[in-house]
């Protein structure tokens, strides 16, 4: 048996053609079905649907072979003991510093104030503010991070943007940059090395998608 590890939503939606690609088709739509374990038209693939930030625990345990997780995801993760040979080029979008409408930002940093920072990307909000030689203090959050300024939790928010719609319904505007995201291929690397005969030709199908 071979598992492959999905999120719900954008990554499902996004996996789909490059699955249908390597001739798997699910059997159920996770976003119809309330089952996490949804089989496929091969007898030997099946799917299992988990949290987005759990995929890669998933992969690196053995528990599942394979799965797509976010290049956000998965620096915050670590990626330890998972391979990934593939960029897929979907879920795309940008891990970027925002503040409300109105706050100087650049004076702050100028003025080399302590800034509270709100955000899911600990990791890699540390490393960028380290890097820039910007002291902060770090105020972990799970979801919603676009409300943080709004009530005083935080100055500056490190989240993702894809539209840039979020920002703007909140009133807040983007001001760094930090990197281009895109989701990528995680295998386990015993299973890679078992299962290579049927793994192999699974990612070349994927690559041949890519960039198409
Ligand atoms: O949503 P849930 O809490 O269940 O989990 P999740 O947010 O971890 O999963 P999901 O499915 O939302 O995201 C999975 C992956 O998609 C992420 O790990 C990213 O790699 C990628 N991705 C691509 C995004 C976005 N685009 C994105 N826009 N993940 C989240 N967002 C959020 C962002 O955090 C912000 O709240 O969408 C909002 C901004 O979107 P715009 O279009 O308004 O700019
Ligand atoms: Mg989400």
């Amino acid at each position: 048996m071979i598992t492959i590890a999905l999120s719900k939503g954008r990554i499902f939606e996004e996996t789909l053609p490059l699955l249908a690609a390597a001739g798997i088709t699910p059997a159920e739509d996770p976003e119809k079905s309330r089952k996490l374990i949804i089989g496929t038209n091969r007898d030997d693939v099946r799917l299992i649907i988990v949290r987005a930030t759990d995929v890669p625990t998933y992969v690196e345990h053995g528990a599942a072979d394979l799965g797509v997780a976010g290049k956000d995801v998965l620096l915050e993760h670590g990626g330890d003991g998972l391979y990934q040979p593939l960029d897929l080029d979907i879920a795309k979008c940008r891990l970027m510093v925002a503040v409300r409408e109105g706050y100087d930002y650049d004076a702050a940093v100028k003025q080399g104030a302590r800034l509270k920072i709100a955000t899911k990307y600990v990791k890699q909000a540390r490393d960028h503010f380290a890097a820039k030689g910007v002291h902060v203090d770090l105020i972990k959050l799970y979801g919603s991070m676009e409300l943080a300024p709004l009530v005083g939790l935080a100055d500056a928010i490190v989240d993702l943007v894809s539209t840039g719609g979020t920002l703007k319904a909140n009133k807040l505007v983007a001001v760094e940059h930090i990197r281009d995201i895109s989701s990528r291929l995680v295998l386990n690397q015993a299973a890679l090395k078992l299962k290579r005969d049927r793994l192999q030709p699974m990612l070349d199908a994927f690559e041949s998608v890519i960039g198409k």
